[in-house]
């Protein structure tokens, strides 16, 4: 990783990514729980909010609305992304070239790597050219490490992660996004060994405020940047309010149950 490379999709060294690729990995089912985000200019809009230092999207959604954007939020072109609608050993499309993102005015690449697949090899491979491209264009460079595949048993595994994040380092990525490997110990592990990589908690499914914002609260306070994260603010039927909260827990160094207080949910604060 090079030095500053992430500027523009981090704030004060800290990151919350917007993921919005959704559509394409899991299908329309994720708009369900709040069916005007199957619009995407509806969550275009969400990615303006001040709490986002980046909005990961795929190429047909960053062609489709990036210009009417690009003054207000930074771009990280997720390359590669593939349906579930097909089964076999973890792999993922390359759907656009680096090259392509950067003449779009991409300030980053998103990649996806399945250490453990079948198709490890060939994914590594595929990010070395999408890495090696971003450098020269000046844009950051973030890996989703998600071990995954047929010999994989628990992929959330304390050393899984801690390998996963690591991964992200030797590869080159600046930002490397992981699983929560389920404790502080085990964050603090994963961040350790991707150093200098930055390291931002996956959102994952859609949980309770409370929950999700205690979640994020241990992966900052063990030294996580931030959070990449789609579901546990689009599906919500207030995601400006978690993304002010995720703002104060992320850049602000506040407790979950104080940016609970300060968004003005007191129902939850009295958990
Ligand atoms: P979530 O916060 O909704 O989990 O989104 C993050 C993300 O990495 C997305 O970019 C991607 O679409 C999704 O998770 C993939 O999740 P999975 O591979 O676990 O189904």
């Amino acid at each position: 990783m090079l030095p500053h490379a992430d500027d523009a999709i981090t704030r004060d060294g800290k990151a919350l990514i917007l993921a919005y690729d959704h559509g394409l990995e899991h299908g329309p089912v994720d708009f369900e729980p709040n069916p005007d985000t199957a619009d995407p200019e509806a969550v275009w809009d969400l990615a303006t909010h001040d709490a986002v230092s980046a909005f990961a999207v795929q190429k047909g959604i960053a062609e489709a609305y990036y210009p009417s954007y690009s003054d207000d939020v930074s771009l990280l072109a997720k390359l590669n992304g593939t349906s579930n609608m097909w089964m076999g050993e973890p792999d993922s499309a390359v759907n656009w070239s680096a090259e392509y993102a950067a003449d779009l005015g991409a300030d980053a690449i998103g990649f996806t790597l399945y250490g453990g697949s079948n198709y490890e090899v060939e994914m590594a491979e595929e990010f070395r050219e999408a890495q090696e491209t971003a450098r020269e264009h000046d844009m950051g460079v973030v890996m989703w490490s998600y071990p995954r595949g047929q010999g994989m048993k628990n992929d959330t595994a304390a050393d899984t992660i801690a390998y996963a994040a690591r991964q992200g380092l030797e590869l080159g990525a600046d930002i490397a996004k992981v699983k929560y490997p389920g404790s502080g110990e085990a964050m603090a592990q994963a961040c350790e060994m991707a150093a200098p990589t930055k390291v931002v908690m996956s959102g994952g499914s859609k949980t309770d405020d409370a929950a999700f914002l205690s979640t994020v609260e241990s992966a900052i306070s063990n030294g996580a940047a931030g959070l990449a994260v789609g579901r546990n603010v689009f599906q919500r039927e207030n995601p400006i309010e978690i993304l002010d909260a995720l703002e104060a827990v992320i850049y602000d160094g506040k407790t979950a149950k104080e940016a609970i207080e300060l968004t003005g949910d007191a129902a939850l604060a009295d958990d």
